[in-house]
């Protein structure tokens, strides 16, 4: 978070995380499609993301300028070392979940994955504003919420249901990364 008294502006980074293919690049996508905005995107000729995706939003709040700038991690592991770099800064993070019964223990390992790459930047999972996506949810073989509730949770951040793909529950995921930014915003002002 910086925050800028005199210009009266606050910059926030917001990144999505999660494992490969989860669908993180896709959610900017449709963000920034609803923006009307193109991605700023590095990729690989497969698409997959090689250094990482930008775009930015901006909103107002108590005569302040608040402005996002959203990332996305590359969920590959032979990025990891880009991967990090993405991480640095981070002031809130989507987790990114693929609801495919397959990829339920990868998802899993990912959490210790982010728990990891907040740690190495001194921050915790506890203190940072983190929202849970279930993605994926239109999969036939996309596991029950209550199950991955169970398995791939992070105690007392919220969640969210999202079709990335169709567009469905990323605004409202968004939100709520959003939400918990300004609150934790507002605490500092006082
Ligand atoms: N069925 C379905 N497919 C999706 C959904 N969201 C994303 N996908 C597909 O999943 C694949 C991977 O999506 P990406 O957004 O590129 O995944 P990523 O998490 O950015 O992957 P990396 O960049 O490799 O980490 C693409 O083919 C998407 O079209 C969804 O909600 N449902
Ligand atoms: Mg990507």
């Amino acid at each position: 978070m910086i925050i800028d008294s005199v210009k009266g502006s606050v910059k926030f980074k917001v990144v999505y995380h999660g494992i490969a293919l989860a669908g993180k690049t896709t959610n900017i996508e449709s963000l920034a499609k609803s923006d009307g905005l193109d991605v700023l995107t590095f990729d690989t000729k497969k698409e997959r993301t090689l250094v990482f995706d930008f775009i930015t939003r901006k909103k107002s709040v108590d005569d302040f300028q608040l402005s996002f700038s959203i990332y996305t991690i590359p969920g590959q592991d032979i990025y990891k070392d880009i991967r990090k770099m993405v991480m640095r800064g981070a002031d809130a993070v989507v987790f990114v979940v693929d609801s495919s019964e397959r990829k339920l223990q990868e998802n899993k390992e990912f959490l210790e994955v982010l728990a990891d790459d907040l740690r190495m930047y001194g921050k915790s999972v506890e203190g940072t504003p983190i929202v849970v996506q279930y993605n994926k949810r239109d999969l036939p073989d996309a596991l029950p919420l209550e199950t991955l509730t169970k398995e791939v949770s992070i105690p007392g951040k919220p969640y969210t249901e999202a079709v990335a793909l169709e567009g469905k529950g990323v605004q409202e995921t968004f939100n709520l990364i959003e939400e918990a930014l300004i609150e934790k915003f507002r605490q500092m002002v006082g």
